[in-house]
């Protein structure tokens, strides 16, 4: 006897809904969550097993609706259409009850078996929503489970009733469209030629042929054939010349009148909390003056903060690691052994002592304010400056994302529905100062220069991503049309959350980068004791003492650097031969500023010029390194000018 097929549950609902949180509450935690629309760009897949019964579950990115052309919502057709779900949990964000219900009708339509999550019931009680979830229930005759994923609540219930209808089955009830609309469906249902790859339902596919005139949908409804679109094609014209309006519009407005109807019949707004405090806050958070005076300040702080936990961090941990060395020299000499040893102490010691100190406040502060639906407002605020460069709102999420690690970001472009989008955005995202690179300039910058140089440091560098852009955007052609960003809700971060988003990132540091640092520190070491170093600082000495005023050891440093950027810094102190605290006595405080502006512009490492080569190409992964060299070296040598 062969073991039972594991069902499938797939978890599809609109962007910021909750998907990613309730997945995690139910397989541990293996998505990303945050307080941004647009976070999962890719499924995540757990076999679960519930009191003994397996689950497959799948986390989906998410979509508005069932026909789209954003590459990041094709994954969601994908599992839909071609690997059918055995059971469907549409997770609902309560407080914005009405408008995901539409997403929840045409789920109706494609009519596999389904379940509600109505999730954020939190939200939508602050917001004096309340909602009426057996009332919905009846009128789909699905069953709803109000949930609030962020705190487990009605997890349990949830998956009650999932077990339930994966049992007994379910037969949802169809909701119809006006008389005339309906009708004109019916025709083209009728006439689909035998064999023709229906998607869940012959109404359904219907339904989509006319709403996509069958190309918009992604290859699921296949090659239409000439008959067929014909009858399609009159359809349409039939339905434009009664409604007078084009008939994908037509639809779409069919299923937001039963979207209405259905939130007024279960749904009610309690007036007297309309200002509720979070529309206040955001009233002020968003203002057009105060709004940018507080991001400024959020960011001042922010590095203010970073620094102070870091730096006397850093000295302190940096103590042992000193001692050991000198430790060392004393017991081995200057043999190979030495070089070795010293190079893996400044491989390990970067990583603890340099590193960390700087990099795990950083991103502990970046997950607080995402969970706090921050980072979101200030892209709204920056969504003006974002056309000035060419592109609109919605690119700024990747850019934002960018601050953290430019690797994910570069992958998140695929929410850009154009591909003009996608390439300029992610053109510009190696610019954008990653953690890494922040580290280095809060090492370098903040801790010889102080921390307000770092921060000028940091504007100017945004002016420059702002630049690039501009000047880039001039020749790849016309800007894609508006779209509206969407402002999550004021949600209070939670400190589980945020430590395991932080514990994600560092997790990858320690297991893919500080091996690389370790490895690039010993080579570096190896080459420097077989004298090689020297060749490769010879061949640079005219760029590097001539071009940009740096000491002539500084050559293999700065070519080195894109394997990753930490590297540069331990690199840096292993080329000059001095401790970290000692630096001054080997190079000026304008040395420093050269060299920073170098490796901040420079390709920022491998990984991320390996994900632009994936993502948008071998071409413009090389222009995109081409850029990089290019602009380092005439910022460092415009600096070096200027100081
Ligand atoms: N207050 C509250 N917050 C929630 C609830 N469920 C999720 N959140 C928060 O809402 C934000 C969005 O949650 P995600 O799970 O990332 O949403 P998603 O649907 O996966 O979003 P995308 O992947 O972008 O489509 C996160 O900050 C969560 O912590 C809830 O029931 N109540
Ligand atoms: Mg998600």
């Amino acid at each position: 006897m062969s073991a039972p097929k594991v069902p499938t549950v797939i978890f599809i609902g609109q962007p910021n809904s909750g998907k990613s949180t309730l997945f995690n509450s139910i397989a541990g935690h293996k998505a990303e969550t945050s307080n941004f629309p647009g976070t999962s760009i890719k499924h995540t897949h757990s076999r679960v097993n519930i009191e003994g019964r397996l689950l497959d579950i799948v986390d989906l990115p998410g979509t508005y609706s069932l026909c789209t052309t954003d590459p990041a919502e094709q994954i969601v057709l994908t599992h839909l259409f071609s690997e059918r779900p055995d059971l469907v949990v549409n997770v609902v964000d309560a407080s914005t009850l009405s408008r995901g219900l539409e997403l929840t009708l045409e789920l109706v339509e494609l009519g596999y078996p389904m379940i509600v999550a109505l999730n954020m019931m939190d939200v939508a009680e602050r917001k004096g929503i309340l909602v009426d979830a057996p009332g919905i229930e009846k009128l789909l005759v699905a069953p709803v489970t109000p949930t609030i994923a962020a705190h487990g609540r009605g997890v349990k219930e949830l998956l009650e009733r999932a077990f339930e209808v994966l049992d007994k089955g379910q037969s949802l009830r169809t909701l119809r469209f006006a008389g005339d609309v309906e009708e004109k469906v019916a025709e083209v249902e009728h006439l689909l030629p035998p064999g023709f790859p229906i998607i869940a339902n012959p109404r359904f596919t219907a339904i989509k042929l006319i709403e996509t005139a069958g190309h918009a949908c992604g290859d699921f409804l296949g090659e239409v054939e000439p008959g067929l679109k014909e009858t399609v094609d009159r359809v349409r014209r039939a339905i434009e010349e009664r409604r007078g309006a084009p008939a994908y519009e037509v639809i779409s407005a069919e299923r937001h009148h039963q979207a209405m109807k259905l939130f007024e019949e279960t749904g009610r707004v309690l007036h007297g909390k309309r200002m509720t405090w979070d529309k206040k806050v955001d009233a002020v958070l968003m203002h057009p003056v105060l709004g940018y005076v507080i991001l400024a300040a959020v960011f001042l702080a922010f590095f203010f903060i970073i620094f102070k936990v870091g730096s006397p961090l850093e000295s302190l941990l940096l103590e042992p690691f000193n001692k050991l060395k000198e430790a060392l020299a004393a017991r081995l000499g200057d043999g190979l052994l030495f070089f070795l040893a010293e190079g893996l102490i400044q491989g390990v010691g970067g990583g603890v002592a340099i590193v960390l100190p700087y990099f795990l406040p950083l991103l502990f502060l970046m997950s607080a304010l995402e969970d706090l639906g921050y980072l979101a407002r200030a892209g709204f605020l920056l969504d003006a400056f974002m056309h000035r460069i060419g592109l609109h709102g919605k690119s700024i999420s990747p850019f934002i994302l960018g601050f953290g690690c430019n690797v994910p970001a570069i992958v998140s472009t695929r929410i850009l529905e154009s591909q003009r989008d996608r390439v300029l955005t992610s053109i510009l995202i190696p610019f954008i100062p990653c953690s890494a690179r922040t580290t280095i300039v809060l090492a370098l910058v903040a801790f010889y220069l102080g921390p307000l140089w770092a921060m000028g440091f940091y504007a100017a560098n945004i002016l420059v991503v702002a630049a690039i852009g501009w000047v880039i955007s001039r020749f790849i052609k016309e800007p894609s049309p508006g779209l509206i960003l969407e402002i999550p809700s004021l949600k209070a971060p939670r400190l589980v959350s945020i430590l395991r988003k932080t514990w994600l990132q560092v997790h990858s540091f320690i297991k893919f980068a500080w091996p690389l640092l370790i490895g690039g520190s010993l080579v570096l070491s190896l080459l420097s004791y077989f004298r090689a170093d020297r060749w490769i600082n010879d061949i640079l000495a005219p760029l590097v003492v001539k071009g940009l005023g740096l000491p002539h050891e500084l050559g293999v440093t700065l070519v080195f650097g894109f394997l990753r950027k930490e590297l540069s810094l331990i690199m840096m102190l292993q080329a000059l031969g001095v401790d970290y605290q000692n630096l001054l006595t080997a190079i000026s405080r304008e040395q420093i500023i050269v060299f920073t502006v170098f490796i901040s512009f420079f390709i920022p490492c491998l990984s991320t010029f390996v994900i632009l080569w994936k993502e948008i190409g071998k071409k413009w992964a090389f222009v995109s390194a081409g850029l990089s060299i290019g602009i380092a070296l005439v910022l460092s040598w415009t600096v070096r000018l200027i100081l």
